[in-house]
């Protein structure tokens, strides 16, 4: 058949997306490139310490750090150099699941949004609804290696810090910590997989395929009218068609749009010759349509540095090696049971930037960045340095804590200036499409159709134009719940 709107891309940006256009009546069909992820999906890769609960690697939070190890890490896409999901859900299937609601502040002009984005305010507030977060994720209420908080409340209690419930007040930022917030409910894996997935799934004008590519959006001329699959039996060489005014929408995340769109012939110059060099040279329009756009400029990612603090009382778990075959016997049977203890919880229990960088792709179509993004920008730096001097300025203040990366003989700023940017990353990519005002500076207008076209539009987290304060995906679902209302507002469409 043929759809209103075609959504390419189920993370966290393509399934609020294809929720609400369902919702709102619209035929809508949604593109994964990937396969099952959680139980619930159809997922069966269950967790071995576990027999017959149904539990996949997915579902279980706890699990979070076994994804980084194993033989057939299926759920990493091949073809981008760091971590990206490539299954039902996205990131969201495999992320940390740290969530947090934006601030006032994060999609404010001076962030880089337009200014008819005004108050994320009613647009949280929808995904709260749908996907509350919670600090104490096990099913029993209780909290879990909890040892950690409490000798770093500690530090930040001498320092004048005051302890909240973060999520409460998103927009109290200074000198506050609290209880890491999550997107786990139940003792289980939550997010949009759960909640806005199953809601679209029961629409009978909601179709969704999975194991399904997409190479590039077909265009004549300004005017998409439809995508480019690897599949041919999806439509006349795997062309799937729109609808007269039909819309097609990128949620492919930070790496996969960019790759459609320089497909497309739709980005800077070197980016489509890459294209014509490669496999792909048949999928682009003639030059005369080429649209150029700073497709991949602009990519921001937070800067990690690891400090590692030891102190007599922290359970270390082990650093959670051999979580998969051997976790502790007691913790995966208490889990199994009923969805609580430690393993429902994932691991990153204690945890604005202007550098940026910039994503590409090679002559295979492999995605990577070609320009890192982190501290480019040295006031970045000295802003980071001085924070982290701050927190561990009060450490011999706390008994038995101590520092042991960097060692004594390191200050953090030699420490700091000689980290290896390659481990840097913290997979919270963001801008390679980013919103803006105009289009030599940005690639999609205020209502995220991409500069230049008719029909084409970007909701993930690629058109952030700044860093969101915390992990991303919160602001993220936020603005495609906004996304989708500016788009279904714009005239024209189907
Ligand atoms: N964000 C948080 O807020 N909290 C966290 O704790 C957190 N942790 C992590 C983390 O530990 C890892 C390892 C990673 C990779 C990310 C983390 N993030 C965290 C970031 C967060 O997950 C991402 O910011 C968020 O998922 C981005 O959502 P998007 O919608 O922008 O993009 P996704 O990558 O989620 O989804 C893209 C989908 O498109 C995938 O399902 C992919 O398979 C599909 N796709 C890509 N190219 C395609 C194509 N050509 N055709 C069809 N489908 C395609």
């Amino acid at each position: 058949g043929t759809f209103d709107y075609i959504i390419v891309g189920s993370g966290a940006g393509g399934l609020v997306t294809a929720d609400r256009f369902s919702e709102a009546g619209k035929k809508v069909l949604l593109l994964e490139r990937g396969g099952p992820s959680v139980a619930i999906t159809g997922g069966n890769v269950y967790w071995p310490a576990a027999p017959g609960a149904n539990l996949t690697r997915f579902d279980v939070p706890g699990l979070f750090e076994s994804e980084f190890s194993g033989d057939d890490t299926f759920w990493w896409c091949k073809d981008v150099t760091y971590f990206a999901g490539c299954l039902i859900g996205g990131g969201t299937s495999v992320n940390g699941g740290l969530y947090w609601f934006p601030t006032y502040y994060e999609f404010s002009p001076v962030n880089g949004w337009p200014s008819s984005w005004g108050d994320h305010g009613p647009y949280t507030a929808k995904l709260q609804q749908r996907l509350p977060s919670t600090d104490a994720p096990s099913a029993d209420g209780k909290r879990y290696l909890e040892q950690a908080f409490t000798v770093t409340s500690q530090l930040l209690d001498n320092q004048g810090y005051t302890n909240i419930t973060i999520n409460d007040t998103p927009d109290s930022k200074d000198h506050i910590y609290g209880y890491s917030s999550w997107n786990f409910q139940q003792g289980m894996r939550w997010g949009p997989v759960r909640t806005y997935f199953q809601t679209a799934l029961q629409r009978p004008n909601f179709v969704f395929l999975q194991n399904t590519m997409v190479s590039s959006v077909v265009r004549n001329g300004s005017t998409i009218t439809g995508v480019q699959t690897n599949d041919t039996s999806i439509g006349p060489n795997g062309v799937v068609s729109l609808n007269p005014n039909g819309r097609v929408i990128l949620s492919a995340g930070s790496f996969g749009n960019p790759r459609i769109l320089f497909q497309s012939g739709i980005g800077p110059l070197d980016m489509i010759q890459t294209v014509q060099n490669s496999s792909a040279a048949g999928n682009l329009p003639p030059e005369s349509d080429w649209i150029d756009l700073p497709v991949g400029y602009n990519v921001k990612d937070n800067p990690s540095i690891n400090l590692i603090l030891q102190h007599p009382l922290i359970d270390s778990y082990d650093n959670w090696d051999n979580i998969w075959d051997s976790p502790r016997p007691a913790d995966a049977a208490q889990y199994a049971a009923n969805h609580s203890g430690v393993f429902a919880g994932a691991s990153p229990n204690s945890t604005g930037i202007t550098s940026q960088g910039r994503i590409g792709i090679n002559t295979d179509l492999t995605a990577l960045p070609l320009i890192n993004p982190w501290l480019t920008d040295p006031n970045d730096k000295v802003v980071l340095i001085q924070g982290l001097n701050d927190i561990l300025s009060g450490i011999n203040t706390i008994p038995g804590l101590s520092l042991v990366t960097p060692d004594n003989t390191t200050t953090i700023e030699d420490y700091v200036n000689t980290y290896p940017p390659s481990t840097m990353n913290s997979n919270h990519w963001t801008g390679a499409c980013k919103i803006g005002n105009d289009s030599s500076t940005s690639v999609v207008d205020e209502n995220t159709k991409v500069w230049g076209t008719d029909n084409l539009f970007v909701v993930d987290a690629s058109i952030i134009p700044g860093m969101p304060a915390g992990n991303p995906q919160g602001a993220l679902m936020s603005a495609a719940e906004q996304a989708v209302t500016k788009i279904l507002a714009l005239p024209g469409g189907p």
